[in-house]
């Protein structure tokens, strides 16, 4: 029987000595997972209260984004986080190493159906904002069937399971398979842009299969495993498409690149994109190499 590495066991190793801090702040997120998947039936209905970008906030937002808060100011490693929930960054401490941007909950209004939520992190020792290509490694927690928790640092994408014992090591260096089989892609269609509903014709008539759960980590995820495209496209009415740049798009095309795949606003890569402003949207395609490429192309 192959040998149960637990999360905690997996980061002395990987990142131990020098990288002790980094493994520290990975573990941390581990617990401040397992105390969200404790709340989440607990923590229902809307908030009196609106973000930044002027959605109505739910008590689980409120609650998760300033329990991750502060839990990560006890200890004493992170130096400030831009929150998605938040208008502009925190800081915590002076003598923080690294800096954090947060999704607290993501796909928060899958909540009321049961449906996938999760959180986002990107880890930098740079100050906050600057541009995801500058991340140190990013990672997400998806409250699903299984509590997983996936990391990635340079080159290196690993998943752990929820289990009685902890978080034990499920995949080691996750790359994306080639050709993928999913696409997922926010937005009505009809506010499409013309080329963007074209490529998606296209990929449809190879076979590639619908999947959009609304939670851009639930739909990530299955990327993720299954290759494909996810994209929460640019809209006639919203040309920076939904996600936020900082809270959601960076980390995860931080992650993408790092199992093989790309990013892309259309443009260029996610990861380069200097941010204007914490709050920034962008749109946002990631998936196949390949399939990243053929957009570009058809987009630019
Ligand atoms: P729509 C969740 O609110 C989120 O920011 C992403 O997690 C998700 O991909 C998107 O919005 C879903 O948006 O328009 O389908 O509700």
């Amino acid at each position: 029987m192959a040998e149960v590495i637990t999360l905690e066991k997996y980061l002395k190793r990987k990142y131990g000595g020098a990288d002790e801090k980094f493994a520290d702040l990975i573990l941390k997120m581990g617990e401040i997972g397992e105390r969200i998947k404790d709340e989440l039936p607990n923590m229902r209905g809307k908030a009196d209260t609106k973000n930044v970008f002027g959605e109505i906030q739910l008590v689980a937002d409120k609650w998760a984004d300033k329990f991750i808060i502060d839990e990560f100011r006890a200890t004493g490693l992170v130096k400030a986080m831009a929150s998605e929930e938040q208008e502009d960054v925190v800081q915590l401490n002076d003598k923080g190493i690294f800096n954090i941007t947060l999704d607290p909950l993501d796909g928060s209004s899958n909540m009321k159906s049961n449906n996938l939520v999760g959180t986002m992190f990107g880890i930098y020792k740079e100050d906050l904002p600057t541009k995801g290509r500058n991340q140190i490694g990013a990672a997400y927690i998806l409250y699903g069937p299984v509590m997983s928790l996936v990391c990635a640092t340079k080159n290196r994408v690993n998943k752990f399971f929820y289990t009685k014992k902890g978080f034990i090591l499920k995949q080691e260096n996750i790359k994306l398979p080639e050709p993928g089989i999913l696409y997922g892609a926010g937005g009505l269609r009809k506010d499409w842009l013309p080329e963007f509903r074209k490529y998606i014709e296209g990929l449809e008539a190879e076979g590639y299969k619908l999947r959009y759960g609304g939670s851009f980590v639930g739909d990530f995820n299955q990327i993720l495993h299954y290759g494909g495209i996810f994209a929460y496209p640019a809209l006639a009415a919203k040309p920076n498409g939904k996600l936020r740049l900082l809270a959601e798009s960076n980390p995860m095309s931080y992650i993408i690149e790092q199992a093989g795949g790309a990013s892309t606003n259309g443009k260029i890569s996610i990861l380069d994109i200097e941010p204007e402003s914490v709050n920034q949207r962008i749109p946002t395609y990631v998936g196949n190499k390949g399939l990243i490429e053929k957009l570009e192309k058809i987009l630019s």
